[in-house]
């Protein structure tokens, strides 16, 4: 093996060092004191705008997945880099580490809510990260005095370092790296596990919801058609967008919603008194500006909640007020219209998810759902702060990043069955799918076969205007390639046009069309 492949992996293991022992003391720092999650945040906050301008408001769980390995590659890379110019010359090496130390120590600082302990981690890893890399490359010597093999005309630092003798040291060599590595990934696991003991999994299994004073409205066996997705989406099928790269862990029993800023009443909920206040039951279809047309990040559930109109009431908000920002516990913020939170929709600080106290990736313990309005200006999860300002005054977090600061949700409709690309037997071919006017209602959905006239849908009965509605229509297939289109009416009188747009900046629009093969 060749000494500067040696010296990289030396460098890879040291890193790997430095962030196990950083896992370790982040229980003390806090979970997002970890320097990959630290860096990864800053990361997310910092998306540059070629990447907002593709639509991605948002980061789902595939995102996250993929920022935190792409980010370990990078610091591996960075590693063995350092690694490799340690044994020639070692100070910038170890200005090399020092750096890595201080943009993860300056990233946790940094977080929302972090405390002086949050450079802890990344600054102590860094420290370790000196020695451990000394100690491995000092273990491949750089002068071979055999000088058996890889001596090369114009000789060079790297030769072969493959000679007799050699396959030894080599052992030795890796089996060190081996035990640093281990070392790393035990120090890491055991930090992990450590501070995913300050979950709140326990907490939220001994939470008893309390009984609505106004029970949800029944759903009819007709309001869910053949062919359509789950008329009320299960928890683990509801999609989850948010900018957390580490779900925020909300203890109920230390929760607090303050509603502040241009207020004559400023307020403090405890988890108790809000538990006292009285809840409804609402199904509410909520949607991401991210959706596409066709897409799939919407999801309708049963929230308990209580009304959010009557604690403004009580905060009473001075006119002018115009804007409500919600803050979770990891610094989002949201600005919803402080009129649409006061007009008399159901808009709730919501406690149950479809019978059971909020998942915690949905906002465990209280988070804002809003009829009407996309997920990024009105659905706060981890809520632990209303401030009422004026729109003109703050712009909420999607808002400098290119988003819009209002964003009622757009008319549209989906094709739920066929599937794009499906094959179907000529005849009676059923076409189903949902269509959501949130706040509006749908009055009409239509299909329309390749450049056909547009056929009249038959729609299910709806439950609310807050909710979608399924629909189908029988479609006489005959063989060929065909499309199919559905646009959607709502009962504003507004009809879904061709007009292509983007999610950004407040919701994409068209038509969602599905190509059927009929044999
Ligand atoms: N604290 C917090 N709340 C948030 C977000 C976030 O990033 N952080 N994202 C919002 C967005 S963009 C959407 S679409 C909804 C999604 O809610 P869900 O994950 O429960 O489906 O949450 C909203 N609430
Ligand atoms: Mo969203």
């Amino acid at each position: 093996m060749r000494i500067w492949i040696r010296d990289g992996l030396a460098g890879v293991a040291a890193a790997a060092a430095a962030l196990g022992v950083a896992e370790l003391l982040a229980v003390f720092g806090g979970p997002r004191s970890a320097p990959l999650v630290a860096v990864g945040g800053v990361v997310v906050d910092h998306v540059p705008a070629a990447v907002k301008d593709a639509g991605i408001a948002v980061f789902g769980v595939h995102d996250k997945t993929a920022l935190l390995t792409g980010t370990a590659i990078l610091l591996g890379l960075y590693a063995f880099g350092v690694g490799v110019l340690a044994r020639r010359r070692w100070p910038p090496a170890v200005a090399g580490i020092a750096l890595f130390g201080l943009i993860g120590a300056a990233a946790a600082l940094t977080r929302p809510g972090a405390g002086a302990g949050a450079a802890i981690p990344a600054l102590f890893g860094a420290a370790l990260a000196v020695p451990v890399l000394r100690h491995l490359i000092r273990l491949t010597p750089d002068d071979k005095p055999e000088g058996t093999l890889g001596e090369k005309p114009g000789g060079t630092a790297y030769r072969e370092a493959d000679g007799p003798g050699e396959a030894e040291s080599r052992r030795r060599f890796l089996k060190q790296v081996g035990i640093v590595a281990a070392v790393a990934a035990g120090g890491g696991a055991a930090g992990r596990w450590l501070t995913s003991r300050g979950a709140v999994t326990e907490a939220r299994d001994a939470v008893t919801l309390p009984a609505p004073v106004e029970p949800a409205p029944v759903v009819p066996a007709a309001a869910q058609v053949g062919g359509a997705v789950p008329y009320v989406t299960p928890n683990k099928d509801f999609y989850r967008i948010d900018t957390a790269l580490i779900t925020p862990q909300v203890d109920p029993s230390s929760w607090t919603l303050r509603i502040h800023g241009m207020v004559r009443n400023p307020i403090t909920v405890t988890w108790a008194e809000l538990l006292r206040r009285p809840m409804v039951e609402r199904y509410v279809t909520l949607a991401c500006v991210s959706n596409e047309v066709g897409g799939d990040l919407i999801g309708n559930a049963l929230w308990l909640g209580t009304p959010i109109k009557a604690l403004l009431d009580e905060a009473d908000p001075l006119p002018g007020a115009d804007q409500a920002v919600q803050r979770s516990r990891d610094g989002w913020t949201c600005g919803t219209p402080t009129a649409v939170l006061r007009d008399g929709r159901d808009a709730l600080l919501a406690v149950g998810m479809n019978g059971e106290p909020l998942p915690v990736d949905h906002g465990f313990p209280v988070r804002m759902v809003v009829p009407g309005l996309y997920g990024y200006v009105s659905a706060c999860k981890w809520i632990t702060e209303i401030e009422l300002t004026r729109f003109a005054d703050f712009d909420a977090y999607w808002v400098p990043r290119g988003w819009a600061a209002q964003a009622p949700i757009k008319t549209q409709s989906r094709i739920d069955t066929p599937r794009d690309g499906a094959a179907r037997q000529a005849g009676p071919v059923v076409v189903a799918g949902v269509a959501w006017a949130q706040h509006r209602g749908i009055a009409k959905v239509e299909v329309q076969v390749d450049d056909g006239p547009w056929e009249v849908a038959t729609l299910a009965p709806a439950v609310s205007d807050d909710t979608w509605r399924q629909w189908t229509h029988t479609w006489q297939a005959a063989p060929g390639k065909h499309v199919l289109r559905v646009r959607a009416t709502d009962l504003d009188g507004y009809t879904q046009t061709s007009d292509l747009a983007d999610p950004a900046p407040d919701g994409a629009t068209g038509w969602h069309q599905v190509a059927v093969a009929v044999g």
